[in-house]
């Protein structure tokens, strides 16, 4: 149990780290573009590992239930920090857990910001649980040693070792089973956990906010629509003239940081293209931005990489983009969070 836990954390960490990474890259080193499925992959790990071990931890603590309330507190001064790292940890996994299933859920209780407790919550989860297996290596290396079976334990009442197995691999099996579905499309059928759904959204692709929530619905359908291009040589363009333009096709993924993913058909033209024209070149930091006046995720920058490969969508799986889904403009870009694939675009500038 411990060394599935530790791996399940190990990976959901690590992983959580790259996509911190992806949602707001270092500037002296920008995501690539490569591979395009890069985010849905890391992403993907990120929760179904952490889905995976809430059950297992679930079980740990119930394994250790009773050690976890000795009394009194510490015999030594060494026993009773052990304790206190053994507090943190727990009490900082559990809220880091169920903190990440409720988003994956779309669902935030809470007043604080999800984001940055949970990046730097991990730290503590994950730098705890280092603390709790140095102290414990004795033990875990003897334990690891002992071939199973040959311990003189005796039988402890009530589940039995193999019963309590078998009990935390169907629950952890059963959880990730019900939302890998999101992500995993073999699985799509049983992802009664995951709120997404592709197949019943418009042009089979879930949507995260609405036009409506987003208050664009009027200014997005409107004639007087246009797109600015700002750089050294800025200028407008209206929607017949956006469409007039040479596009692309390419099949890319849309992976959002809660966990779903799907692949998709997009067209249209190259962002690069129209940072061309207006004097920017590659090496061009860009920045887009949305109709939308409110929110976190309206504008979106585009470094390195991404700058060359991104495409100003006008078209979504054969058919020109719904309202819901960023019409007239969105951005996509491979290996690029869904939650910077920003829709309702109205302004592109060249920096
Ligand atoms: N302007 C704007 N763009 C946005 C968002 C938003 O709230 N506002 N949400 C982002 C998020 S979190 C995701 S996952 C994708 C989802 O795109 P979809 O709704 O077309 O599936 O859009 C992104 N683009
Ligand atoms: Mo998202």
């Amino acid at each position: 149990m411990g060394r599935v836990l530790g791996i399940c954390f190990t990976v959901c960490f690590m992983t959580g780290l790259l996509s911190h990474y992806q949602y707001q890259p270092w500037t002296w080193l920008p995501e690539p573009a490569h591979p395009i499925w890069g985010y849905r992959l890391t992403q993907g790990l990120h929760v179904t590992t952490g889905i995976a071990t809430i059950p297992l931890l679930l079980v740990k603590l119930w394994a250790v239930y009773p050690k976890l309330f000795a009394w009194p507190p510490a015999k030594s001064l060494a026993e009773g920090v052990e304790r206190l790292t053994i507090a943190v940890f727990v009490s900082a996994a559990l809220v880091e857990l169920f903190t990440g299933f409720f988003n994956v859920l779309d669902w935030y209780p809470w007043p604080w910001d999800f984001v940055m407790v949970h990046r730097f919550l991990a730290y503590v989860v994950f730098g705890s649980l280092l603390l709790h297996i140095a102290v414990k290596l004795p033990i875990i290396k003897e334990g690891l040693a002992t071939p199973l079976g040959t311990r003189a334990n005796a039988q402890p009442s009530g589940l039995s070792r193999r019963g309590l197995l078998v009990a935390s691999a169907a629950g952890t099996g059963i959880v990730v089973v019900t939302t890998a579905g999101q992500t995993f499309s073999p699985l799509r059928p049983l992802d009664v956990l995951a709120p997404r759904r592709a197949d019943s959204a418009p042009q089979h692709v879930p949507i995260n906010k609405t036009a409506d929530q987003a208050g664009v619905r009027g200014i997005a359908l409107s004639s007087s629509w246009r797109l600015t291009v700002v750089g050294p040589r800025s200028f407008d363009l209206d929607l017949a003239a956006v469409e007039a333009l040479a596009p692309v096709q390419h099949h890319l993924p849309l992976a959002c940081v809660e966990g779903w993913s799907v692949s998709a058909h997009w067209q249209g033209p190259l962002l690069i293209d129209l940072v061309r024209r207006a004097g920017g070149d590659e090496g061009s930091r860009v920045l887009v931005t949305s109709l939308e006046q409110y929110g976190s995720y309206r504008t979106s920058y585009l470094e390195g990489p991404q700058v060359a490969s991104a495409i100003l969508a006008t078209h979504l799986n054969g058919v020109r983009l719904t309202l819901d889904h960023g019409y007239p403009l969105r951005l996509i870009a491979p290996d690029r969070a869904g939650v910077l694939n920003t829709k309702w675009l109205t302004e592109i500038e060249v920096l």
